[in-house]
Formats: C-alpha cells, sequence, structure tokens
C-alpha cells in the first residue's frame, strides 16, 4: 500500500485515539472536582506504527485488505490505574457507556499471559465523524495498574532488544519480577482505603483552599483594605495550621461575609 493510503487508511484512528483518551482524562478530572477518588490515574493513546502493523500482518499470516478487520489494536488507549480494585470500576465504567461498543474482553489479570504479563484488554466498536462521514473502527483499551505497567513496559523493551529470543536467564528474572508485581499489588491493596482517604483529604483541602482564595479576590472589589488584610492573615494562620476543619470554617465564614457585602451592593444598586 502506498504511503499516502497509509496515512488516510490511519487518519480515523489518529482521531479516536484522541477523543478516547480525552473522555477518559475527562472523568478523572470530573472525579477530581467533586472531590471523590478516581480509578483512572492517567491515560494513554498511540496509533501502531505502520511496520509495527505489518509485522503484527505478516506473524499472523493477515492479507493488507483483511489488516482493519483483524488488528484491533491499531488504535490504543492505556489506561492506568493505582490498585487492582480500580481495574474493575473502569471496566464497569467502560460497559455502561453508550457511545463504544464492546466487542470482547480479555482478562489477563485473573490469568497472567504465559509471558508474566497481566492487564484487562477490551476491544470496542467505536465511531469516528470524519469530514466525508461516519467512520467505525476498532480500539483496544488496555487496563492495568502502575506496578503491571511497569512490568509490561520492561518486558516490551527487553522483547524488542532481543527481538522474540531472550535469553532463558533474562526470561525467568522477569518471571520472578511478574510474581514480585503480583505481590506488590497484593499489599498496596490492603493499605487502599487508608490511601485513597488521604487523597481525599488532600483534594478536599486543595478544594477549600481554592474557594477560600477566589473569595479573597472577590473581597478586593467591595471591602476596605484592613478588612481585607485582617482576613489574609487569618487565612496564612490557618493555613501554616494545616487543620481542614479549620480551613472549612474559616471558608464558610468568608461566604457568610462575600454575601453580606452582595446584599449590600444590591440594596445600594435600588
Ligand atoms: P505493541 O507493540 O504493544 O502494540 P494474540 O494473543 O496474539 O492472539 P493479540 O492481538 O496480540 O492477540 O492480542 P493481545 O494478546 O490482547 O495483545 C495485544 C497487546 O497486548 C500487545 O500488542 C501488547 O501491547 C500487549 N501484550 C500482550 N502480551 C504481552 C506480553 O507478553 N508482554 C507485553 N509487554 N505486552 C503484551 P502488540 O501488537 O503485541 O505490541
Amino acid at each position: 500500500m502506498e504511503t499516502r493510503l497509509w496515512r488516510e487508511m490511519l487518519m480515523p484512528y489518529y482521531a479516536a485515539v484522541d477523543e478516547l483518551k480525552m473522555k477518559f482524562e475527562q472523568i478523572a478530572k470530573e472525579c477530581r472536582d467533586l472531590g471523590i477518588y478516581s480509578p483512572i490515574e492517567t491515560v494513554k493513546g498511540r496509533v501502531k506504527r505502520i511496520p509495527s502493523i505489518l509485522e503484527k500482518a505478516q506473524k499472523k499470516d493477515i492479507e493488507i485488505e483483511d489488516i482493519e478487520s483483524l488488528i484491533q489494536d491499531i488504535a490504543g488507549i492505556r489506561i492506568i490505574c493505582q490498585f487492582v480494585e480500580d481495574i474493575e470500576s473502569v471496566v464497569e465504567i467502560i460497559r455502561k457507556r453508550k457511545d463504544m461498543t464492546i466487542l470482547e474482553e480479555r482478562d489477563y489479570v485473573t490469568t497472567s499471559k504465559p509471558s508474566g504479563y497481566r492487564s484487562y484488554h477490551i476491544i470496542i466498536e467505536y465511531e469516528v465523524h470524519m469530514y466525508d462521514g461516519i467512520k467505525s473502527i476498532k480500539a483496544e483499551i488496555q487496563i492495568r495498574t502502575l506496578a503491571m505497567d511497569f512490568w509490561g513496559t520492561i518486558e516490551h523493551s527487553l522483547q524488542y532488544k532481543y527481538n522474540g529470543k531472550m535469553p532463558s536467564h533474562i526470561r525467568a528474572r522477569l518471571h520472578a519480577a511478574a510474581e514480585a508485581i503480583v505481590m506488590l499489588d497484593n499489599e498496596m491493596s490492603t493499605v487502599r482505603s487508608e490511601i485513597m482517604d488521604a487523597q481525599n483529604d488532600m483534594q478536599n483541602t486543595d478544594y477549600i483552599i481554592t474557594e477560600i482564595l477566589c473569595n479573597i479576590q472577590n473581597l478586593y472589589g467591595v471591602a476596605n483594605t484592613r478588612e481585607i488584610n485582617k482576613i489574609q492573615d487569618e487565612f496564612y494562620r490557618l493555613y501554616e495550621l494545616k487543620n481542614t476543619d479549620m480551613l472549612q470554617r474559616f471558608c464558610n465564614e468568608l461566604d457568610i461575609i462575600a454575601e453580606g457585602y452582595r446584599a449590600q451592593s444590591i440594596q445600594e444598586g435600588f
């Protein structure tokens, strides 16, 4: 196939990767904005390189004209989670979506591949609106923990380095590392609720501080300098104490002060 035709064929895949990446990042952002724990830590996306597509087609005996229907990971999205439990939450999110159809699920988390590879794969059908109409493509979503991703990335680089002929002592080391990753994920799961609480507290404090700063900023237009300086000093004092409850009370007080000024300005407007 000519380079120009390859480029044309891959266009909807690039569009799909951009859209899907943005949609999953949006979910993580929404959770952060709501102050709730996000099962999605980071999202990565890529379109398979032409040489890799050809290599896979050759390995699996796929004709050029069948590439789009038989190679399911030309568009690839990788969702990284902190904990194994989060993988199921992300799978549930995907199952409920109306803008993608699940064609296949492969659970390499419960049963790892012989290499030691672990990840949850979902093959979806996804519609992309291109300038000349709707194009339906397949994409692979890989969902895995940070630890699984670390192992997968290192193993992938070694596979590339040894071109499928990995020395047995390295293979054995990778198997041992894969077992260590299972243990690490299990250990992290035992402290999951503590870590989630700490992260929620941090997010909540960030949210309160943003509210306070926003209120102080608004008061600049209406309150006198002495009052604002007093409020700011009190904010710095509470900030240094790092006490979320006190910051929350201060935030509520500022809301009342701001509301008072708003009521006053409405009255003056009459
Ligand atoms: P790349 O370079 O990441 O794109 P098959 O199991 O062969 O019938 P297929 O299509 O390979 O089917 O699907 P599978 O097994 O779900 O694997 C798809 C992708 O998962 C691979 O794409 C890898 O990204 C990842 N993967 C699967 N097995 C392994 C493994 O043992 N180690 C690592 N590091 N990654 C793996 P590609 O096209 O192989 O590679």
